[in-house]
């Protein structure tokens, strides 16, 4: 991307525009080396908080998130939700139908966005961090990130977010099991939706156990159907992020510039490397000299990394 290009979207940015926030994050999505002018042009602001929502498909993040935001911002947040679905193609029907629920007029303060695909260089996870930070840049105090599963990636994403909350429900029927996993050594708290349901007793109380034996925080039941629990939630919400901006933890902060800059560099690393070894050409050149059996892999290998 060419500096004035640059320039007009930390413009834009600056001044509240919502195009040039959406145009900045499809340009990081991309190519992750644009957040780097980005963000040294773009003011530091007060910390926002950065919340994980993670669980598995259909256990009901985005209806608690579409009934969280408006709550949010009522008490005066501005919100910005980030979902994550490198399962579902850009086009695909969750995708499509969540974004259109989160995003029901609820005007300037909150702001709804999916990341469905692998930047050109980077993953989800350094994708996720940056798009955070310029939201936070662009005056979202909140961020939500929603994710499915608690996989590999879901770590990951856990790695950037400030806390992380693993929804769980009755029906989905591996929540006990989760739970004896250890999951609750990844996440921060487990909130359990669909309380309307059978089962969801149970469920609560295990998780309440797990959660005192762990000395981990207490989970919350909600129903996003019936309304109940979410007053709570929101509570609990507003007063973690109180906290988290008031104090950030130093540690976390620190790990996450860590991951950035090495993340950053790793990617220099490669497309440098690449460059010196003569680019794509070259390795396709080495592959035919593999397949002929002129050469051995490890050779190939040698001298692309040695090339100077
Ligand atoms: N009974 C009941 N159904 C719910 C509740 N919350 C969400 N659902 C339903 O669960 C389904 C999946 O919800 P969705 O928010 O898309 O889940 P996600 O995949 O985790 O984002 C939808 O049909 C919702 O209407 C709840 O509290 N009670
Ligand atoms: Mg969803």
């Amino acid at each position: 991307m060419e500096d004035p290009e640059i320039t007009d979207l930390i413009e834009g940015i600056s001044r509240g525009s919502r195009r040039e926030l959406a145009r900045a994050i499809t340009a990081v999505e991309a190519d992750e080396s644009v957040a780097d002018a980005l963000l040294a042009g773009l003011p530091e602001t007060a910390p926002a908080f950065r919340l994980g929502l993670t669980g598995a498909p259909g256990v009901g993040k985005s209806s608690l998130i579409s009934k969280l935001v408006p709550k949010l911002i009522e008490s005066g947040e501005r919100v910005a939700v980030l979902a994550i679905d490198p399962s579902s193609p850009i086009t695909g029907g969750a995708v499509l139908g969540d974004r259109a629920r989160i995003s029901s007029d609820l005007g300037e303060a909150s702001w709804f966005r999916s990341i469905a695909s692998r930047g050109a260089t980077g993953g989800v996870a350094g994708c996720t961090d940056l798009a955070a930070e310029i939201l936070a840049r662009g005056g979202f105090g909140l961020i939500i990130i929603e994710t499915v599963g608690v996989g590999q990636l879901e770590v990951e994403i856990a790695e950037e977010t400030d806390q992380a909350w693993l929804l769980l429900s009755p029906e989905s029927g591996d929540g006990i099991q989760l739970l004896k996993a250890g999951v609750l050594e990844v996440v921060d708290r487990v909130l359990v939706n669909k309380c309307d349901r059978p089962g969801a007793e149970e469920l609560l109380r295990r998780a309440e156990e797990m959660a005192h034996d762990l000395d981990s925080l207490e989970p919350i039941a909600v129903s996003c159907l019936q309304g109940d629990g979410i007053d709570q939630l929101v509570a609990v919400i507003l007063e973690t992020a109180r906290k988290h901006r008031e104090s950030p933890d130093p540690r976390a902060v620190r790990s996450r510039l860590v991951r950035r800059i090495r993340r950053r560099a790793e990617q220099e690393w490669i497309r440098r490397g690449l460059d010196l070894a003569g680019g794509t050409k070259a390795i396709e050149q080495l592959a035919d000299r593999v397949s002929r059996q002129e050469i051995s892999i490890r050779e190939a290998l040698d001298s692309i990394v040695s090339a100077r």
